[in-house]
């Protein structure tokens, strides 16, 4: 790491205020460009640790980002990232957010997860997840980067706990094997006009896989996925600008549907 605990606890609080004051920043690494893998994800950490002091449990809210080609060309990156879930961010499936609620919120389409057993790396892999996983859903993503015009690097937004902002997700469908998550339709619609249609396969080959990563990820420093967690697996198509008057509607071949609207 190159970053003190000091900087660390600093830098935390800079990213989180800016998400409390819809006030977006310069993206971290402008400052200091000697951040590494370690201090990004230990200022993320950092921030969890500030949010979960204001009484929301994230400990079984984790997301995957950047997990599909379109977002990767998007954001021009060349890697998944891993955040976490607060749960005073989950909107109804159904139901109304205001748009000024964000800075300059976007929408991911995506296919959560809810482990019935705990996976631990490192080696764990698409099987060992699709063993552990005991429920499905549609979910829908809104990000909200706290950099000024969505402008960052890795770094800098794993630092900003991966522009996670909003969530919500369709009723829970139970997980069986055989269930075709790799080869599923997925329509989103913004305002009854279809904005993106693919199909699970593009997560990274399998929506499972960002999961696997994750738990190796978390691995190297001794923790594990619990069971119960709820994992979203990352964006199918690249993310969609959003406005108050919007409406946003998804639907996933087998899974179900799920719809919000901004005011
Ligand atoms: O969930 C995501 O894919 C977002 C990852 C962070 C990059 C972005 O803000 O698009
Ligand atoms: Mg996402």
């Amino acid at each position: 790491m190159s970053l003190s605990e000091t900087q660390i606890a600093l830098l935390a609080e800079r990213v989180d205020a800016a998400a409390l004051n819809r006030q977006p920043i310069a993206k971290l690494t402008n400052e200091f460009p000697e951040m590494d893998w370690q201090d990004a994800y230990a200022i993320q950490d950092a921030l969890k640790a500030r949010v979960e002091a204001r009484g929301q449990d994230c400990s079984l809210l984790f997301k995957a980002g950047l997990t599909s080609r379109a977002k990767m060309v998007q954001m021009g990156v060349n890697e998944p990232v891993f955040g976490f879930l607060q749960p005073h961010g989950r909107i109804a499936n159904g139901g109304k957010v205001a748009a000024s609620t964000f800075i300059h919120p976007r929408v991911e389409a995506e296919i959560a997860v809810r482990l019935k057993r705990p996976l631990r790396g490192p080696g764990c892999h698409v099987g060992e997840v699709l063993a552990a996983i005991g429920e499905v859903m549609v979910a829908l993503e809104v990000i909200d980067s706290r950099y000024e015009n969505f402008n960052f690097d890795l770094k800098s937004v794993i630092a900003d706990n991966t522009s996670a902002a909003g969530w919500v997700l369709g009723e829970p469908v139970p997980y069986v094997p055989g269930m075709d998550l790799a080869h599923c339709g997925i329509v989103m619609r913004l305002n009854a006009g279809i904005v993106s249609t693919v199909a699970g396969s593009a997560v990274l080959g399998h929506p499972a896989l960002p999961v696997a990563l994750l738990a190796n990820l978390i691995a190297r420093s001794g923790r594990e996925i619990p069971a119960g967690a709820l994992i979203l697996t990352g964006g199918a198509s690249a993310a969609v600008a959003v406005k108050a008057g919007d409406r946003v509607d998804l639907a996933i071949q087998g899974l179900g549907e799920l719809a919000v609207s901004f005011t």
